[in-house]
């Protein structure tokens, strides 16, 4: 799609989200936002300018996912690419000392939300026969590490959502890409230590994550591609990580 898009973003308050945001707004597209922090979606919009619609919404809310993408108003509600990126990780304990609610938190938002997202704008798109579905995976759904049990199934799910959709949409001109990062600093680890800044910005000390930036025009540029292409899923890391060997405990 070379032409002017109508770009929904879910997680845009924050990250990779308010960076897609600006990637879009900077080409000219239009954008529907979505967080649940209004205060934030209302100060984009204002930075931003240009054509913008914001929506507080919180996509484990089924009802109100539907709701609010039956309500939204002309042009808004062609919607061309749905980037799902509203996910995070809560918690890095072992799972059996996890907290339950951290994984419910995770698969409602990180499974659920995806897919209520997904069911309520692909009709839209299959009548229109054009759009492009952008899922955030992670390298956590593919390579396991320790304390990343619900988080890294919730990815792996999102991986093969990805890829069934695309089995589903065979023979319309809609599109899927899983985007799997790797380590990037955003308020991904400030949430997942439930605010201890220090703890969190352990993780990137002494290396150079990706940033939000980096992601935002990855995803740009995969939705810009000619019509006719599809990437299916697509893996980034930063230079300064790669993949450990077995783990084994010897006696
Ligand atoms: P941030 O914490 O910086 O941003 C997450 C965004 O998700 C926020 O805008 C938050 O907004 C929104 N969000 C969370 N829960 C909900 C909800 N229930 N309803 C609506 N919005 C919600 O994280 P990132 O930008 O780093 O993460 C974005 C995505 O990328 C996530 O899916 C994450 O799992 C994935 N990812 C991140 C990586 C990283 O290293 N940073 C690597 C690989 C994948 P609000 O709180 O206002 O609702
Ligand atoms: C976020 C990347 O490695 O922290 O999905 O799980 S990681």
């Amino acid at each position: 799609m070379t032409d002017r898009l109508t770009v929904l973003i879910t997680g845009a308050t924050a990250g990779f989200g308010a960076a897609l945001a600006r990637a879009y707004a900077a080409s000219g597209d239009r954008l529907v936002l979505i967080g649940r922090r209004t205060e934030r979606l209302e100060a984009l919009k204002a930075e931003l300018g240009g054509e913008v619609h914001v929506v507080t919404l919180d996509v484990r809310d089924r009802a109100a996912v539907e709701t609010a993408i039956a309500a939204l108003p002309a042009p808004f509600d062609a919607v061309d690419v749905l980037i799902n990126n509203a996910g995070l990780a809560r918690g890095l304990n072992p799972a059996q000392s996890a907290d339950l609610d951290d994984w419910d938190t995770m698969i409602d938002t990180n499974i659920k939300g995806v897919t209520y997202m997904a069911r309520a704008v692909l009709p839209g798109m299959v009548a229109r026969d054009r759009g492009h579905v952008i899922n955030l995976g992670s390298v956590a759904g593919t390579y396991p590490y320790p304390g990343g049990n619900v988080y890294g199934g919730t990815k792996a799910f999102v991986h093969q959502f990805s890829l069934n959709l695309r089995a589903d949409l065979l023979g319309s001109n809609v599109r899927v890409t899983c985007i799997e990062p790797g380590m990037a600093e955003t308020e991904f680890s400030l949430v997942r230590f439930s605010g201890d800044d220090s703890r969190a910005s352990k993780v990137y000390e002494g290396m150079t994550p990706m940033s939000a930036d980096d992601i935002a025009g990855v995803i740009h540029w995969v939705t810009k591609m000619p019509r006719h292409v599809n990437v299916n899923t697509l893996e980034l890391m930063p230079v300064m990580q790669a993949f450990n060997n077995f783990a084994i405990k010897r006696s």
